[in-house]
């Protein structure tokens, strides 16, 4: 494409718009910064935009996205799927959640819910600004164990623990640890400057990685790549990883895991 065919904005083109892109995708990992990421419409949504971040198309096993919901937007109706879950995330804005024909529950920035699979519910924008709510669909792999509730909770309500040994760092486990029904985990992952993982990381699990605070250097595969708010990363199964965050404030991640079966 020529470079006149781009909107210029003060005598200079948008980042990314002739080639200088932080995104990079590799058949076992992906980086995607928010811009160029483009809008899809989902059915089941009304007044609502999708940025779809991972999806099988990429190799996820997942699919991840961003929902811009317009005021009053939102589910149609009540939404239900059989055999998969849901999980939602506010990033800002503030809407409504409803689970299995309850009560409606506030959904503000840090709120979150589980929806297990088969269960309906509604997510809807009661504000008076556009909401943003980090979205997850995985399809549920049965333990014989009964299926787990659904949750709709906010990250002040869950405890930041450090389970490392080393200094500088936080977790906040979304869904309830080490629970065998769920077959993944969110988490939001804290760093103070200067912490990192003990080691590479690689391991079978896969991740979907939203960067919600801070900045830092992410190392996948061989390279290192600058981290910033808003940025998404896909891992998929044994991608050799590292954080090492940088600037003055704490960083901060959500991340997607899938645990708990041997994924023969
Ligand atoms: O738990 C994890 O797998 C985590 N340490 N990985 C990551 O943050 N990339
Ligand atoms: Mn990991």
């Amino acid at each position: 494409m020529r470079p006149h065919q781009f909107p210029v904005t003060a005598g200079r083109l948008p980042p990314g718009a002739i080639g200088h892109n932080r995104g990079v995708v590799r058949p076992n990992y992906a980086f995607m910064p928010p811009e160029g990421v483009l809008v899809s419409r989902l059915p089941h949504f009304e007044r609502t935009i999708a940025r779809i971040l991972a999806a099988p198309v990429l190799g996820a096993r997942f699919a991840q996205y961003v929902l811009e919901i317009e005021p009053s937007g939102g589910t149609r109706a009540p939404f239900r799927e059989d055999g998969i879950q849901h999980f939602y995330y506010v990033l800002s804005g503030q809407a409504l959640f409803t689970v299995d024909g309850g009560a409606p529950q506030a959904f503000t920035p840090g709120s979150f819910a589980y929806v297990p699979p088969g269960m309906a519910f509604s997510l809807r924008n009661d504000g008076p600004e556009p909401a943003r709510v980090l979205a997850l669909r995985k399809r549920y792999e049965p333990a014989g164990l009964p299926v787990p509730e659904a949750i709709v909770s906010h990250r002040d309500a869950v405890p930041v623990t450090n389970h490392t040994g080393f200094e500088g760092r936080g977790f906040q486990f979304l869904l309830p640890y080490g629970d065998m029904r769920f077959d993944f985990e969110m988490n939001l992952m804290w760093f103070k400057t200067g912490a990192c993982f003990p080691d590479v990381e690689t391991h079978v699990m896969e991740h979907g990685l939203y960067m919600l605070e801070g900045q830092g250097l992410y190392f996948l595969g061989t390279e290192w790549h600058e981290i910033w708010e808003r940025d998404f990363i896909w891992m998929g199964g044994y991608c050799p990883q590292q954080f090492y965050p940088t600037g003055f404030a704490d960083a901060c991640y959500l991340l997607y895991k899938n645990v708990n079966r041997d994924v023969a």
